[in-house]
């Protein structure tokens, strides 16, 4: 788990090494500071780009992560000739998994902070190696860009934020860096209805942090009886729901593969509606204008919530992006 003694061994062997720090695609944490000027954005989750995007490297440290997490699978090999991996995790499992060179089971915070004390000094770039996209085009129609970019504007550097929006995943990580150990927390694309109930749990564990969690509608609909509990047990998460009416990742993920959606939207379904029904406060949002004074209304004061509320916010779907 995210901690600040895994964040700091990280960030002393980046800054000897001067080195880009990517995060894995798919992440459950984000293990390193993305305001840093090391920080070097996302690994793509696609071999083609992956090999483009480390082919000028003759070395490949993967630390607590897999060597490489990838969705969906394309022909190839995960780097060119010429780049060799290495792999250090305690997760036996994906060390074994991992195509690697060398693969190391152990620590990967006290292999860090020994690297760092053996390897000779390099020089730093000139200027932060991320580039955050601009802000998207002005609403309408209003977008889930829109909704990160105005929550990445507001909340506090220690926020701990929950994804669970599969179709804004990516976008997510790229307008809204985690500057704090569990900045980022995710299930990693893993089974939905895990983000609402996560974000429930860690604020009554975490009670000196705000806590967010943007969840897709699909996502908040698989788990929305949590929000029972946070209103019962006065739990003050933010819960922001992206309402794009449907399944937007599978819907591109069958246009992929040249074919439609089998599965029906639900744009019909009332989110704010059920959520005052499990005795949530909610509110739904359509407009950017809303969007915005709903947000500096609540932003200010998440650290001292002592009630959850759910925006169920009424955005486009965003476009099919091709891969390559
Ligand atoms: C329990 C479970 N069932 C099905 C899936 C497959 N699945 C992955 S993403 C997704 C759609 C998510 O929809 P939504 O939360 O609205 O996000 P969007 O894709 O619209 O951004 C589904 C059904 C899953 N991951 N977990
Ligand atoms: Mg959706």
């Amino acid at each position: 788990m995210d901690t600040d003694d895994k964040w700091a061994a990280l960030v002393a062997l980046a800054e000897r090494l001067g080195c880009p720090v990517f995060q894995e695609s798919f992440s459950g944490q984000a293990g390193f500071p993305q305001d840093h000027l090391l920080w070097a954005g996302l690994l793509p989750f696609d071999r083609p780009r992956l090999r483009r995007t480390l082919s000028g490297h003759d070395a490949v440290l993967v630390l607590g992560a897999p060597a490489f997490r990838q969705s969906a699978y394309h022909e190839g090999p995960f780097v060119e000739d010429g780049t060799a991996v290495a792999v250090v995790s305690d997760a036996e499992e994906e060390v074994h998994r991992s195509p690697a060179e060398v693969a190391v089971i152990g620590s990967p915070a006290e292999i860090c902070r020994a690297l760092a004390e053996r390897v000779p000094q390099r020089p730093s770039p000139a200027g932060r190696l991320f580039t955050p996209p601009d802000p998207p085009p002005a609403a309408p129609p209003l977008r889930g860009g829109h909704v990160l970019q105005a929550l990445g504007e507001r909340l506090p550097p220690d926020v701990v934020l929950v994804e669970e929006c599969p179709s804004n995943q990516v976008e997510l990580t790229l307008r809204i860096p985690a500057r704090r150990p569990l900045g980022f927390v995710s299930a990693a694309m893993g089974g939905l209805g895990w983000g609402l109930s996560s974000a429930i749990g860690l604020r009554m564990g975490l009670a000196e942090r705000p806590v967010v969690a943007i969840l897709g509608d699909g996502a908040t609909v698989f788990g929305i009886h949590g929000l029972w509990s946070a209103a019962y047990y006065k739990v003050g998460v933010l819960f922001v729901v992206l309402k794009n009416g449907g399944y937007r990742i599978m819907d591109q993920l069958a246009a992929r593969q040249g074919a439609d959606a089998v599965w029906p939207g639900f744009d019909d379904v009332d989110i704010a509606g059920l959520a005052r029904g499990l005795g949530c406060d909610a509110r739904r949002v359509d407009t950017y204008d809303e969007l915005e004074r709903a947000l500096d209304e609540v932003t200010p004061d998440l650290r001292g919530r002592s009630d959850p509320l759910l925006l169920e916010i009424v955005v486009e779907p965003d476009p099919v992006v091709p891969l390559s």
